[in-house]
């Protein structure tokens, strides 16, 4: 009979790798395991509200229809809040951190960074979305944690991670210990581990940017994309062109088969898109624990000092020797 690991005992088995754990790191991702499910089966019938809730915002159970991001982001908080390991949340859904039951938590040593569902936009169209989430340790003692506590550099992160909820949902995340990934199968309702020791193929043969925006590129990125697109059989080109306009599934996607995500800085938005506390930094903590490279284009996004919580990064994230090859472009930019 083939054996598999669960998620829950894949985290119980590694809380050996930190001899002095007391496995708080480990029911947070627990906790974040199980919000995952709930999400999942909301996502899964995305399509279906429509039919099945009353022409109102009412659905047949009588509850009140919510949008799904907010729906995930409650689900998230909730599971955190009920957890008791996590002090503070910022959500990419709430301008401030919100704050969690301090009677309940003031003993609660992480920080958890949110995007509860990425790419939402594309959930109208049955287009992978995903959630991503980065976990810090608080550096002050007593009283309730201060922004200062939240704006740690990515470097900091202990563990990081993401969902995508796609033709399967998988959980990928990472401790600092390299990268594994578990399918949920959903007949038995457990994530599995499914992808050991994740590694991006140092060369990779994909890139994926959003070409719409070109006239806004730099010189270097408009060169580097002339350049994927070249013909030389040596280096393998031209490169595959993917973009799905989903963050994690565009670095799940790359991930498994190598390649380089973009998303620069352009004219009109000069810090990019993305945010750089809960998309940059834990996609950034991924890759750089698969062997692959993340920058924003000038120095790595996990050095970035973060000024503010929803800040925009610039950022270039993948195989290794694709990331080299733009930062030479970048590098010589007129
Ligand atoms: P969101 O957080 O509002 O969903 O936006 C983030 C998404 C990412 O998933 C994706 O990589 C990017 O926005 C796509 O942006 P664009 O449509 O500009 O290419
Ligand atoms: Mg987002």
């Amino acid at each position: 009979m083939a054996t598999f690991k669960t998620l829950g005992q894949f985290i119980i088995e590694k809380q050996a790798d930190f001899p002095y754990a007391k496995g708080e790191l480990s029911r947070l991702l627990r906790d974040i395991g199980i919000a995952a499910k709930v999400v999942n089966r909301e996502v899964n019938k995305a399509g279906l509200v429509d039919i099945l809730g009353d022409a109102g915002q009412v659905n047949v159970q009588g509850e009140g229809q919510k949008k799904l991001d907010v729906y995930a982001d409650e689900q998230f908080i909730r599971a955190l809040q009920s957890g008791g390991e996590c002090c503070v949340v910022a959500s990419e859904e709430h301008e401030l951190p919100v704050d969690i039951d301090w009677e309940f938590s003031k003993n609660a040593k992480y920080i958890v960074c949110i995007d509860p569902l990425d790419g939402s936009s594309n959930i109208d169209v049955n287009v992978s979305v995903g959630t991503i989430f980065s976990i810090y340790r608080r550096d002050s003692l007593g009283g309730k944690p201060t922004m200062e506590d939240i704006l740690q550099k990515g470097s900091k992160q202990v563990a990081a991670g993401y969902i995508v909820y796609g033709s399967s949902t998988m959980l990928v995340y990472t401790t600092g210990k390299g990268v594994n990934g578990f399918t949920l199968d959903p007949s038995i309702g457990e994530f599995c581990l499914s992808h050991p020791c994740m590694k991006v193929p140092t060369k990779g043969h994909i890139y994926s940017i959003n070409e719409g925006n070109y006239r806004k590129f730099s010189s270097g990125v408009k060169k580097y994309i002339k350049y994927c697109e070249e013909e030389d059989a040596s280096t393998n080109r031209p490169y595959t062109s993917r973009y799905i306009g989903s963050l994690v599934a565009d670095i799940h996607r790359n991930l498994l088969l190598g390649g380089i995500f973009i998303y620069p800085a352009t004219f009109t938005h000069p810090n990019g898109k993305l945010r750089l506390m809960y998309e940059c930094n834990p996609i950034a903590f991924i890759i750089e624990q698969a062997g692959g490279k993340a920058t924003d284009g000038r120095q790595r996004i996990l050095d970035i000092e973060p000024k503010t919580l929803h800040q925009r990064s610039a950022c270039f994230m993948g195989s290794l020797e694709m990331v080299e090859k733009v930062e030479e472009f970048l590098l010589a930019e007129d």
